[in-house]
C-alpha cells in the first residue's frame, strides 16, 4: 500500500519553496500559512524544497518542520525526508573532491578580500553537504545590514559580477551558481538545483507534481523546477499569492 493512502486526493503532491513562497525572505512562518498546509496535508502530499540548509528552515518553519511535511527537501534536496525518514543522497565534497575545492575556496576568500564593500561581516562561505553558499558580506550579518546589502548589489551587481569570474575562472568544473536569496549565491554541482529533489519521488506514482515558488524566473533559483515538463508551477510574489493560490485550487 503506498505511504500516503489516506490522502483525500490521490496521486497529487505539492512542493513549495521557503523563502518568500511560505515565509518571508529569512523570517518566520504565519500561523495562517501553518494552519492552510495542515489542512492541504489532509488532501494531498506537501513538501518543501528549499535551496537553505535545514538548520535555516528549522529557524522559519520551526523546530517540528519535518513533522509538518510528508517531504523535507533541503539544499534542493540534496538533503531529504520522507515521513521524517532521512533519505540517501549524494555530497558537494563528494562530487569536487578536496583538491579542487581546495582551488575553488582559495579563489573565492582571494577574490573577496580583494573587494572594496561598505560593510563586510563574517562567514563567507558557509560549507553544505549538497552545495556551498557565498556571501560577500558574510552571512552573519543581521537582518538590517542584509536589506542593505541587497540594495546595494542592485545598483553595483557585486554577485553577478563575482558569479561571473568563478565561470571564467573554473569553466571545466560542472558547476552552477544561483542567486536566490538576498545577500548569497549557492554552488553546486550541475543538475543539482531544486529538480534534483524530483529524484525522490519519482517512484512515488504521482500524476501531478505541483510547485510554488517566488524565483521563477530565468536565473533565479526556481526556474529550472518551475519550468520542468512533469511539473506544474505556479509563480508568486509573497506567501500571500500563496494561500490565494491554494484556496482556489484546494479549498483551504
Ligand atoms: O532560499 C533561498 C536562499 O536563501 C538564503 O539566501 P540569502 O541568505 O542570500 O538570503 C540562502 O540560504 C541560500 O542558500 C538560499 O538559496
Amino acid at each position: 500500500m503506498s505511504s500516503f493512502a489516506d490522502k483525500e486526493i490521490p496521486g497529487v503532491i505539492a512542493l513549495f519553496d521557503v523563502d518568500g513562497t511560505l515565509t518571508p525572505a529569512r523570517k518566520e512562518i504565519s500561523e495562517k500559512m501553518k494552519n492552510t498546509l495542515a489542512a492541504l496535508r489532509k488532501k494531498i502530499v506537501i513538501g518543501f524544497v528549499g535551496g537553505s540548509d535545514l538548520i535555516k528552515q528549522k529557524e522559519q518553519i520551526g523546530e517540528d518542520v519535518l513533522g509538518m511535511f510528508d517531504f523535507c527537501f533541503s539544499e534542493n534536496g540534496l538533503t531529504a525526508y520522507k515521513l521524517g525518514q532521512q533519505l540517501a543522497s549524494q555530497s558537494f565534497i563528494g562530487y569536487m573532491g578536496e583538491d579542487r575545492y581546495n582551488k575553488l575556496a582559495n579563489f573565492i576568500l582571494g577574490y573577496l578580500a580583494k573587494l572594496d564593500l561598505p560593510k563586510k561581516r563574517g562567514t563567507f562561505i558557509e560549507f553544505r553537504n549538497g552545495m556551498i553558499n557565498v556571501s560577500p558580506i558574510g552571512r552573519n550579518c543581521s537582518h538590517a545590514e542584509r536589506d542593505e546589502f541587497e540594495a546595494y548589489d542592485k545598483i553595483h551587481n557585486v554577485r553577478p559580477k563575482m558569479v561571473e569570474a568563478l565561470k571564467k575562472e573554473f569553466p571545466d568544473y560542472g558547476l552552477i551558481f544561483s542567486i536566490g536569496g538576498q545577500i548569497s549565491f549557492d554552488v553546486m554541482p550541475a543538475g543539482w538545483d531544486k529538480t534534483y529533489c524530483l529524484r525522490h519521488i519519482k517512484n512515488e506514482g504521482f500524476t501531478k507534481i505541483h510547485f510554488f515558488g517566488d524565483k521563477t524566473f530565468e536565473g533565479g533559483n526556481d526556474f529550472e523546477i518551475y519550468t520542468h515538463p512533469d511539473v506544474t508551477g505556479h509563480a508568486v510574489q509573497a506567501p500571500e499569492d500563496t494561500l490565494r493560490i491554494l484556496n482556489e485550487l484546494f479549498q483551504v
